[in-house]
């Protein structure tokens, strides 16, 4: 999964696609690069953010939507807004990926199942303005794998068909880096809900911490190697998709996964 985020301030590449054409240009870039979808948003989460009103998410994300679908490119949505997903998938998206899981907004459930379009539930606990202050847990793995059952049931109660769910870790979302390692070293407890997860560990600040020499972490730019390493962990323990903001060497990575498992 690529990549494409239409604002002016997301922490990886806040900026550089700003406008509709070149935010399509860069979509079908990464098609060209080995996406087999491209996830196109219109609001930065990135630690402490505040939210971007409707009318200028709508004006970011649906043009370039309608352009990438009319490419014949896969999209998906990347909102918490039900307004944005219903225009979004009106507009050509075929996956709404909610990093709020649902929660952000009551609407967003109910029109996700009326549009049958799979979900992406992300395990969220609270906005980017003060997510920091709720990365406690007293077992990351066992609270994030409970509070994304009750969230899958929660959708499912609300009328999405439990086949089109996909699950996230939410890396970086109310947790430390050593939060977003001991979730990516047991991808298999995740797995073990039973849907497909999604992980987008791309130029994130764990990476960052990992990278770290004399306390710097390199700057989001210059974690893609990093981010590569993590899509081969991702591939190998059997993730269905990874979403990153480069995608050739995640798509080469992917691949060295998968012939590795055909060797076995
Ligand atoms: N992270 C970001 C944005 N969207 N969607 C899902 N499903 N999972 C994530 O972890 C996620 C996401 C923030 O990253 P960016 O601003 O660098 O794109």
């Amino acid at each position: 999964m690529g990549v494409v985020n239409v604002t002016p301030d997301s922490f990886s590449d806040g900026g550089r696609w700003f406008d509709t054409t070149a935010a399509v240009k860069r979509g079908l870039d990464l098609v060209t690069e080995g996406a087999d979808l491209v996830d196109v948003g219109g609001e930065s989460t990135r630690p402490g953010a505040s939210r971007v009103d409707e009318d200028e998410e709508l004006r970011r994300v649906i043009p370039v939507v309608r352009g990438l679908a009319a490419e014949g490119v896969t999209v998906s949505v990347d909102t918490m807004r039900a307004s944005v997903a219903e225009k979004a998938v009106a507009a050509g998206a075929v996956l709404v990926n909610d990093v709020s899981g649902g929660l952000a907004d009551p609407r967003m459930v109910p029109s996700v199942a009326a549009a049958g379009v799979p979900f992406v539930v992300m395990h969220w606990r609270g906005f980017s303005h003060d997510m920091n202050n709720r990365a406690v847990y007293a077992d990351v793995v066992a609270d994030v794998v409970t509070e994304l059952r009750d969230r899958m049931d929660a959708v499912v109660a609300g009328g999405i068909a439990p086949e089109r769910l996909v699950i996230d870790p939410g890396l970086g979302f109310a947790k430390q880096a050593e939060h977003d390692l001991a979730l990516l070293a047991h991808l298999a407890e995740l797995r073990a809900l039973g849907r497909p997860v999604l992980v987008a560990a791309s130029r994130k600040r764990f990476l960052g911490h990992v990278l770290a020499k004399e306390g710097a972490p390199p700057p989001a730019r210059e974690r893609d190697a990093a981010t590569a390493a993590v899509s081969a962990i991702a591939a190998h323990e059997g993730a269905w998709a990874v979403r990153v903001h480069e995608v050739r060497a995640t798509a080469d990575a992917v691949r060295v996964a998968r012939a590795v498992e055909a060797a076995r």
